[in-house]
C-alpha cells in the first residue's frame, strides 16, 4: 500500500512533480503516481482519490486547473498542492486557485513549483506516527545546517584571501 498519492494534471507537469517523487523516495516513503486532470478526466481523478488507502495526497497542476480543491472535496486526507508555472503569468493563476480555497475545504498550498517542499510536508505528516521517518527528516535538517556552515566557511576563506 502506497503511503502517498501523487497526482499531476498533465505530463507537462512531470519535470516539476518528479522532484516530489524523488524526495519521497529518498526518505523511504512509498508513493503511487498518476496523471489525472480535474477538468479533463474528473471521474477518474475522483476514483483515484476514493480508492487510495494511504495517508496523504500531493497534487501538482498549472493554470487555474484547481486540482487541489477538487481532490480535497472528495477526501478528508490532507491534500498538499503545488501550483505549477504553466502559463504566461508565472504560476500566479495556479497559486491563487490553490491558496484561495473557500473556508471548509483546506488545501495546503506550497510555493509555485515547490514540489520538494510538498514531499517534505507529506513526510512530516507521516512522521507524526513513524519514528524512523522522523529520524530521517531530522538528519536531513542537520545536513542542510552543515551545508550552510560549509558555505559560510568557504566564504570566510575567500574574503580573507581578497
Ligand atoms: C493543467 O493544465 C495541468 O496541470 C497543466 O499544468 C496545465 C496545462 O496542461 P497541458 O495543456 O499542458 O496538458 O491541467
Amino acid at each position: 500500500m502506497a503511503q502517498v498519492l501523487v497526482l499531476m494534471g498533465s505530463d507537462n507537469d512531470w519535470n516539476i512533480m518528479k522532484k516530489a517523487i524523488e524526495t519521497l523516495s529518498s526518505l523511504g516513503v512509498s508513493c503511487e503516481v498518476h496523471i489525472s486532470s480535474a477538468h479533463r478526466s474528473p471521474a477518474r481523478t475522483i476514483a483515484l482519490v476514493k480508492n487510495f488507502t494511504g495517508d496523504c495526497i500531493v497534487v501538482g497542476a498549472g493554470a487555474a486547473a484547481h486540482l487541489g480543491g477538487v481532490v480535497a472535496a472528495h477526501t478528508i486526507k490532507p491534500v498538499i498542492a503545488v501550483p505549477i508555472n504553466a502559463t504566461g503569468i508565472g504560476g500566479l493563476d495556479a497559486l491563487l486557485s490553490t491558496v484561495q480555497m473557500p473556508a471548509g475545504i483546506p488545501v495546503a498550498g506550497m510555493a509555485i513549483d515547490g514540489a520538494k517542499n510538498a514531499a517534505l510536508f507529506a513526510a512530516e505528516i507521516l512522521a507524526v506516527r513513524d519514528t524512523g521517518l522522523r529520524d530521517r527528516l531530522e538528519r536531513l535538517r542537520q545536513e542542510m545546517a552543515a551545508e550552510v556552515e560549509k558555505k559560510d566557511s568557504d566564504l570566510q576563506k575567500r574574503l580573507s584571501e581578497e
